[in-house]
């Protein structure tokens, strides 16, 4: 059972780890770093190539703009993979100042409306099921402007995306406590999410960024809750030590990474009948773009098996009794169980190599890119 579900593992990669990224000090170029979004299927089909568990990747767009989406979804399924998520961007121009769907002005509003259903369309295009919506939106300063407004308008916003949505598509709000606003974000928390999305119906779910908290936050606690009402929509992984860090997941705290997928499990979530979508939401400033993605991939891995071996039984038995060493005990069992064996026999019962990034660096992909994308512009943050 505990195998069957690791083979049907899905985790989706971001198209962007695959861009230059960087900080807002510097992005530092690496070199083979794709140029356009046909290169970027290409680089996320290696990551599914060596792991067997990444077989969508999610677009952002504009940066992942086409004239023909159905060439693009028609090249992924050429790589052996599928169109994931769609992601909007409303924070990246400057008419989105002071805010995009909640900006004060309605022609800034019109437009942003006008990206997200553009979004829809796309996803029409590419088949994808799902579009991410994070809005920057928020204030800087009291007084700046009303907050109740903001979410008045953010809800026409999202009333007008929920209603475009066809059969079988569904939009996830994702919240973000602060940045690029310092004072008050118009989606901070998962609170605000929920009470959006519950206003609206099945059709739009909450996504949790574990990036997008304040310190200490108790992440897994959102998730149980969450799913429980039916509104966990999926996740955008990605670790952190200070704020949103977008580093490797698993990378920062294993352990927490441990805990979400053990109440993701308990709550059935982790079936592909719940719907989840398992996002990697990372930026590979400093490490290698494809490798970095393949190690992520891993540790989701990792933390899965961990939390697939809680032996249940003997939790619910401890827990019934009130024994509070014992419950704890079968989870840290669990927890510090080397599954890495476990993953490289399911890996070699998939007809893959047991150790993915060995594979990967063996197989001369990066060589191979490296030399041949020379020229153009490479990817990054706004191309
Ligand atoms: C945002 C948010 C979105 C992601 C962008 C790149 O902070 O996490 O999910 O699409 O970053
Ligand atoms: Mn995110």
């Amino acid at each position: 059972m505990i195998k069957d579900l690791l083979r049907r593992q899905h985790i989706e990669t971001p198209s962007w780890a695959f861009g230059n990224s960087g900080t807002r000090f510097k992005v530092f170029a690496q070199p083979g770093v794709p140029r356009d979004p046909f290169e970027k299927l290409a680089d996320a089909a290696q990551v599914h190539r060596f792991t067997g568990v990444a077989p969508t990747v999610a677009l952002h767009i504009p940066w992942d703009r086409v004239a023909d989406y159905g060439a693009l979804a028609a090249r992924a399924a050429e790589l052996g993979v599928g169109i994931g998520a769609i992601n909007s961007n409303v924070f990246q121009d400057d008419a989105y100042m002071l805010g995009s769907v909640t900006n004060p002005d309605p022609r800034v509003r019109a437009r942003a409306i006008d990206h997200l259903l553009e979004c829809v369309d796309i996803m029409d295009a590419t088949g994808s099921s799902t579009l991410k919506l994070w809005f920057s939106d928020g204030t800087n300063y009291p007084g700046q402007d009303d907050i109740r407004a903001r979410q008045d308008r953010l809800a026409v916003a999202l009333e007008r995306v929920y209603a475009r949505l066809g059969e079988g598509q569904r939009f996830l709000l994702e919240y973000k406590l602060f940045e690029p606003a310092f004072y008050v974000s118009d989606v901070p928390d998962w609170g605000t999410a929920y009470a959006h999305c519950l206003r609206l119906g099945e059709r739009a779910q909450v996504v949790v960024d574990t990036g997008h908290h304040a310190p200490g936050t108790n992440i897994e606690f959102i998730v149980a809750f969450l799913l429980r009402e039916g509104k966990l929509g999926g996740f955008d992984f990605n670790s952190r030590f200070y704020a949103d860090d977008d580093l490797m997941v698993g990378a920062a705290d294993p352990f927490q990474l441990f805990r979400i997928m053990f109440e993701v499990i308990g709550g059935g979530g982790v079936e592909a009948e719940a719907g989840g979508a398992f996002m990697l939401d990372q930026c590979h400033n400093i490490e290698p773009k494809i490798a970095g993605q393949i190690r992520s991939v891993m540790n989701v891995q990792e933390a899965t098996a961990k939390a697939l071996l809680v032996d249940r039984g003997a939790l619910s038995v401890a827990q019934a009794a009130g024994d509070v060493l014992g419950a704890n005990a079968v989870v840290m069992d669990a927890y510090n169980t080397d599954v890495r064996p476990l993953l490289g026999q399911v890996r070699a019962e998939m007809g893959l190599d047991p150790d993915p990034m060995a594979a990967y660096a063996r197989s001369g992909y990066f060589e191979r890119v490296r030399d041949e994308r020379v020229g153009g512009a490479p990817a990054g943050w706004g191309a």
